[in-house]
């Protein structure tokens, strides 16, 4: 069989239709290839281009083995079979965000890159508001929801891109005027065989970039080898270093502001802020501009959110602490509360030990747990308790909890066996608490 495909589309989700859309825009008729029956991208493809070819159910590699380039979605692993003996015999195998990279090659560096296991999107909001408070044109998108090609066709000064280490395995020339790995902590271990090929995904970002900020609290965001790098992180800063002294942020000697006028709560946001200020000073911004949204923003949903205070027991919506490192931080930046808190976790856990939350929990008086993998967190508290739904374990909870007392939905695990996404959980979650409200 001889193809007559060049360029082949693996995955037709966001990432998969973004990809067509451009390469059509580049007159080039790519073959697309899902290994689901039926794609989520399915019938927007049938609506926007009726003459482009999918194929579903699997990946054909006699059409892999032909084409000059594979542009591989983030949720198929790039060392799946069909991919793999594309890529051994020469085939070049690249993601979304590197096609969007070798797009804007020619302009000088406007990209902000940011990757970690928790916080990127808190970081990519902020920093997307502070350079727009500067008055620049600014786009974001990436794993935080548009697909990076869709941003250009919007006129941009800086793109701000969240990057997951999916899309970081398969993107080689991004050219970041500024980058980040906030933190790192052991996520999607069904997909990496160690925290350190995970982490090796998260740091190839470094080099792909002209300044690179890192956590110096978290060693493995350290980076490899010396580059342009300055820091970050909660102690007091050294140099020109950013960080916190008597409440107050520090860049080196000078003070930027108190953290009394910051709206974030939890020390983990306040690593957020950090981090946030330093790339948008990185990009040459007049720090007023940080410090304005650093005095507003009032974080994003499913973040820590709360949600409502219901005969004096706070419950609070943390539904995107979908790995254990986003609870333990949501746990530690509750620590200094006087009342007890109750802790509603579980899900799909993604292959994640999670035994670094053992400690943690020792400040919670109650865990309650559901989920496919909601078993193995309770076996870490005493008198865990195990629940089906959600409404069980806001009921439950709501016995358990006296006024002044917290009641936090922080699950460690991903929402996928119970529901469409994180979102959908967190909803879920506030819709049984103003029942309650009404009770
Ligand atoms: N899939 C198959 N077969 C395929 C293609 C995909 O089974 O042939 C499955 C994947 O295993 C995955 C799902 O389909 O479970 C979606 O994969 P996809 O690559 O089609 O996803 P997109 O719709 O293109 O969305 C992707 C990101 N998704 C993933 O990385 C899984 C989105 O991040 C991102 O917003 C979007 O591109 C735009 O850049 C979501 C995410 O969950 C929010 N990211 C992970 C996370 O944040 O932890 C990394
Ligand atoms: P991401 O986009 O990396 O998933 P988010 O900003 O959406 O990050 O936050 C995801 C989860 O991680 C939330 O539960 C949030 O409370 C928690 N979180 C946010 N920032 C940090 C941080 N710096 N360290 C640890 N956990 C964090």
């Amino acid at each position: 069989m001889l193809s007559n495909y060049t360029h082949i589309v693996l995955g037709l989700g966001a990432t998969g239709l973004s990809v067509v859309r451009y390469l059509v825009a580049q007159g080039i008729k790519p073959l697309v290839m899902d290994s689901r029956r039926h794609p989520p991208g399915e019938d927007l493809l049938a609506k926007e281009f009726a003459d482009i070819e999918l194929i579903t159910g699997g990946f054909d590699c006699r059409y892999l083995v032909q084409a000059k380039q594979i542009i591989i979605s983030p949720g198929i692993a790039v060392d799946t079979p069909e991919v793999k003996a594309a890529s051994d015999m020469g085939i070049e195998v690249i993601g979304d965000v590197e096609l969007f990279a070798r797009e804007i090659a020619d302009r000088k560096p406007c990209v902000v890159g940011i990757t970690g296991s928790n916080g990127k999107s808190t970081v990519t909001t902020l920093v997307h508001d502070m350079l727009k408070a500067a008055g620049l044109k600014v786009v974001m998108g990436g794993n935080i929801g548009i697909p990076a090609l869709d941003l250009l066709a919007l006129d941009a000064d800086y793109y701000v891109l969240e990057l997951s280490s999916f899309q970081l395995e398969t993107t080689f020339s991004l050219n970041c005027i500024a980058a980040t790995c906030l933190n790192i902590s052991e996520d999607h271990m069904d997909r990496y065989c160690s925290i350190n090929t995970y982490r090796e995904a998260k740091l190839n970002l470094y080099p792909q970039s002209k300044f690179v900020m890192y956590n110096r609290d978290d060693e493995l965001t350290f980076p490899l080898e010396p580059m342009n790098q300055n820091t970050f992180g909660l102690g007091v800063p050294e140099g020109d270093e950013w960080g916190l002294s008597d409440g107050k942020i520090f860049h080196g000697d000078s003070e930027i502001m108190n953290l009394n006028d910051v709206t974030l709560i939890g020390s983990h946001n306040h690593a957020n802020l950090l981090a946030a200020m330093a790339l948008v000073d990185a990009c040459g911004v007049d720090k007023a501009f940080a410090i304005q949204v650093a005095s507003s923003f009032k974080g994003l949903s499913h973040r820590c959110e709360l949600v409502a205070v219901v005969d004096g027991v706070t419950y609070i919506n943390d539904s995107k602490a979908t790995n254990v490192g986003a609870t333990v931080a949501a746990l530690q930046g509750l620590n200094t509360h006087l009342g007890e808190v109750f802790l509603i976790a579980g899900g799909d856990g993604k292959g994640a030990d999670f035994t670094p939350l053992t400690p943690a929990l020792d400040h919670v008086a109650k865990v309650i747990t559901l989920g496919k993998d909601g078993h193995k967190i309770a076996e870490l508290k005493a008198d865990s308790i195990s629940v089906s739904t959600m409404k069980e374990a806001v009921e439950q909870a709501a016995k358990l909890a006296f006024s002044g007392d917290i009641v936090l939905l922080s699950p460690a695990c991903a929402s996928l066996d119970m529901y469409k996404n994180f979102m959908a959980r967190g909803d879920d979650f506030k819709l049984c608490v103003e029942q309650l409200d009404g009770q």
